[in-house]
């Protein structure tokens, strides 16, 4: 039930912004292994497989989702008993949510030293994490000002710009297509992100990479904030993060849409942004340049490529 109904408000966006989709899953699991009540510890790892199934199925883009999933049912497999499963799970679940929360905390204060006084910033979308940054600077007594993107078509911007407002931050709220006639007065952007790849890629909410390039043009600093588990393992082999394309219907209501018999409204959720217009990606593990993506992947998330090659029994070595 319980997972069901959080499966519903993932895939609704009821529930949204790459970390708390993460720790939802994980608060998810974990409920749903308190409510399973079998002895059986094969039963109790089918019903909890079916269960994260069924939550990462939800929305393919941020990974801090199957990283969580991933997390929390790390060494199921080998636990010899239901009990001993469930209590594992409950542990790691726990933990998950409890680091994920700090990781926030750190990510802003590591961030906030990016910021000057006096420093404008812009911020495309609703991140938790590029928020706290911002957020602490000011905290700190910095006195900045933001730019903050609408966010079309689920206009996010709203609840950026009521954290900014609430915090006491000087804002300018701006349709997303004005990015770049503003861009001049902008000293730094600050973002987050669904999905870093292996070559320090990011993949975030659609706009960014336009935001990017019009930052770059303008040699303007682009900062990314994101926790370390939302850096995409499967990119070490070269795999693509796959871009959900949500209804039209959050573009351009149906009944018009169908009027328009020539007409398909395209509707993205994500952009990849290439590390080129990023400089720093701002993690709870430090400040890192997109191009040592792989150093978290492989130290903090814990999967190199030799990882891959066990987990798939790949046979590097040539038969004799
Ligand atoms: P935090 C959001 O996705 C946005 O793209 C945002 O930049 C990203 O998740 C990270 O958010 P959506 O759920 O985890 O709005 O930093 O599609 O809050």
């Amino acid at each position: 039930m319980i997972v069901t109904e959080t499966a519903e408000k993932i895939k609704s966006m009821e529930i949204r912004g790459a970390g708390r989709i993460a720790r939802t899953a994980a608060e998810a699991l974990r409920v749903h292994a308190t409510g399973c009540v079998t002895n059986d510890p094969v039963t109790f790892r089918w019903e909890m497989e079916a269960a994260a199934q069924t939550l990462v199925a939800t929305r393919p883009t941020a990974v801090s989702l199957p990283n969580a999933v991933h997390i929390v049912m790390a060494g199921l497999k080998d636990a010899p008993t239901a009990r001993e499963a469930r209590d594992g799970v409950i542990e790691r679940a726990t933990k998950f949510i409890e680091t994920s929360r700090e990781a926030v905390g750190k990510i802003a204060r590591i961030g906030a030293r990016h910021i000057r006084d006096g420093d404008v910033i812009l911020t495309h979308c609703n991140s938790e994490a590029a928020l706290s940054c911002i957020v602490e600077a000011h905290r700190e007594g910095k006195k900045i000002e933001v730019f903050a993107t609408e966010v079309r078509p689920r206009n996010q911007g709203l609840v950026t710009i009521r954290t900014l407002n609430a915090a006491g931050i000087k804002t300018n709220f701006i349709v997303d297509s004005a990015v770049r006639s503003f861009i001049n007065d902008v000293d730094l952007v600050i973002v987050g992100a669904d999905a870093v790849t292996v070559n320090g890629a990011v993949v975030n909410k659609i706009g960014t990479s336009q935001v990017a390039h019009s930052a770059h043009e303008a040699r303007v600093n682009v900062l990314v904030a994101a926790e370390t588990y939302k850096f995409a393992p499967r990119t070490i082999l070269g795999e693509l993060i796959s871009i959900e394309e949500r209804s039209g219907e959050e573009v351009l209501p149906d009944e018009i849409a169908r009027t328009l018999e020539n007409v398909t409204v395209r509707n993205p959720a994500f952009d990849v942004t290439p590390a080129e217009y990023i400089d720093l990606i701002v993690t709870e593990e430090g400040a890192i340049p997109p191009q040592m993506a792989y150093i978290i992947i492989k130290e903090y998330l814990g999967w190199g490529i030799e990882e891959f090659h066990k987990a798939f029994e790949i046979n590097t070595k040539h038969e004799e």
